[in-house]
């Protein structure tokens, strides 16, 4: 099946104080990856980069970081999902994580017009589900589930048109999680696979419970890409490297299986940072991924059900 994809270039690095990631849309472009999805098919439009709107103010607590201009970003990016969705797949190319804040209540908007629920998949070493008021470093990338699920503390940040609630989250390549993200995640229904989970189930029969989940519901899946879901020696581009993280291997399959399930609305490619990167290798990597999602394989026939020499 081949799609309309459109790439929104979204050079945000505001989401916390490290800086790299607003390079992220050019090694993106560098890298080749309206090139992989042309070639598989799909007929690619890059819109160029967004810029943030002006605004001005002050944020709820004095160690929260670039507060108005992340809620400058928040209202930009949405209105770029809610205006591209219409025309067919958008890709979110970051920039830092907090570019969510747009992405993901943009196409809960979307998904809610078009009457259909949003499903999120959460492909992060990290859960992103603080809010301004929970976050000891005050950094806004660590806050986009918080404010996608509707919980307090965005005021200043557009209105929700829906909030997603938590039944309709799945989180993946989990290992670092704050105490407050934790309890507040414990006291809901989002599918949840920690690395210890894919260490003793692997990556297969867990997501496939939660694709099953989306489809029952007539639903549509956002996918949320943090490059730190990857382990750092394979990853090295990104700001908030966790060690033990998810394989080549492991990414190529859950790509594969969403692209299997049909179900796919709206991609965020986040927090790959340039300035951090070997030779690009992280950047080719996405760019790799990306193409399984849109449907690249090496076989097109199902290669599974092989004889094999034992028998
Ligand atoms: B990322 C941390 N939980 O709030 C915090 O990379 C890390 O988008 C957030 O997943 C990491 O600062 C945000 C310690
Ligand atoms: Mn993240
Ligand atoms: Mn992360
Ligand atoms: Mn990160």
């Amino acid at each position: 099946m081949t799609h309309d994809i459109h790439l929104i270039g979204i050079p945000m690095d505001s989401g916390k104080r490290r800086r790299g990631c607003l390079m992220g849309p050019d090694a993106y472009r560098t890298a080749g990856l309206a090139e992989a999805l042309s070639g598989l098919g799909h007929a690619v439009t890059d819109h160029g980069n967004l810029a943030p709107d002006p605004v001005e103010a002050a944020p709820p607590a004095p160690h929260v970081h670039a507060w108005a201009e992340t809620i400058g970003w928040t209202r930009a990016i949405r209105r770029a999902a809610e205006g591209t969705a219409p025309a067919g797949i958008p890709v979110f190319m970051g920039g830092d994580h907090a570019l969510s804040l747009g992405s993901v209540t943009g196409m809960a908007a979307v998904a809610d017009a078009e009457g259909a629920p949003l499903f999120v998949l959460w492909i992060d070493a990290h859960t992103d589900f603080h809010t301004p008021l929970t976050s000891d470093s005050g950094n806004l990338h660590g806050t986009p589930m918080g404010y996608a699920a509707g919980r307090e503390g965005f005021d200043g940040f557009p209105d929700l048109a829906a909030p997603i609630p938590l039944e309709r989250v799945g989180m993946i390549g989990l290992r670092s999680v704050d105490p407050p993200e934790r309890e507040a995640l414990e006291a809901g229904q989002a599918w949840l696979a920690d690395m210890r989970a894919i260490d003793e189930d692997g990556i297969r029969a867990p997501l496939a419970a939660f694709l099953d989940r989306v489809a029952e519901a007539g639903g549509r899946l956002h996918v949320s890409l943090d490059v730190d879901f990857l382990d750092p020696s394979v990853a090295p581009a990104v700001g908030t490297t966790v060690p033990g993280g998810g394989t080549v291997r492991e990414g190529h399959l859950i790509m594969e299986m969403i692209s299997d399930s049909g179900l796919l609305r709206s991609l965020d490619l986040v927090e790959l940072n340039p300035f951090l990167d070997e030779r690009g290798r992280t950047a080719s990597l996405m760019v790799d991924l990306a193409a399984s999602l849109f449907g690249r394989r090496v076989f097109d026939r199902p290669t599974r059900s092989y004889t094999g020499r034992t028998q």
